[in-house]
């Protein structure tokens, strides 16, 4: 019967984190074609919605808007909060600078407090390395408890892992 096999939701994945981070360019190698871009309902705040799949699995991602904390002071904020909160993505990934890791890990701590699933994703690596930092991933994701990635989405790098990790934390 259709209905028993439309019964079956597709994951949702939602990709945060600061503004500048990288998230838009991880969504756009996530993502094919067939993307939405709407405002968030009641807001001027814009948010994209689009198909992704990592093996013959699909799942939904959306983009959200630059947030800082889960505390909300902008309106993007506001819009990322609710938006998880309303829509309970089954995977968070957190997309962090990794030149600016300890400014943005408290952010990880409070989705992984909220209950979210999470994988974090140390973006633009090319540059944290030109600046000589070496990050121990393993060692973090130790201390997390939560999968870490290595990535620098604008080169390519990392996406394949991301996609395997997602997968798995879906999963399978
Ligand atoms: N060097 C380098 N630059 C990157 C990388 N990923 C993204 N960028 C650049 O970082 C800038 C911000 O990327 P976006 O994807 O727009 O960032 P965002 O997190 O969506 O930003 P907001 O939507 O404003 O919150 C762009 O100029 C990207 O080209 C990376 O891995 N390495
Ligand atoms: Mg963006």
């Amino acid at each position: 019967m259709a209905a028993i096999a439309n019964s079956q939701k597709a994951s949702l994945v939602a990709i945060v984190g600061n503004p500048n981070v990288g998230k838009s360019v991880l969504f756009n190698r996530l993502t094919g074609r067939y993307v939405t871009v709407s405002n968030y309902p009641g807001t001027t705040v814009e948010v994209s919605k689009g198909t992704a799949s990592a093996y013959r699995k699909r799942f939904t991602v959306v983009d959200t808007p630059g947030m800082y904390s889960m505390s909300p002071i902008t309106e993007e904020e506001r819009v990322s909060r609710k938006l998880l909160m309303e829509e309970r993505p089954d995977l968070v990934i957190h997309v962090v600078d990794a030149k600016n890791l300890q400014r943005m890990l408290p952010l990880t701590l409070q989705l992984i407090e909220a209950g979210f699933a999470v994988v974090l994703v140390m973006n633009m690596m090319d540059e944290a390395e030109k600046h000589g930092l070496r990050i121990d991933a393993i060692e973090l994701q130790n201390r997390l408890g939560i999968p870490v990635v290595p990535a620098a989405c604008l080169h390519g790098r990392g996406i394949d892992v991301l996609r395997d990790v997602v997968h798995g934390q879906l999963g399978g």
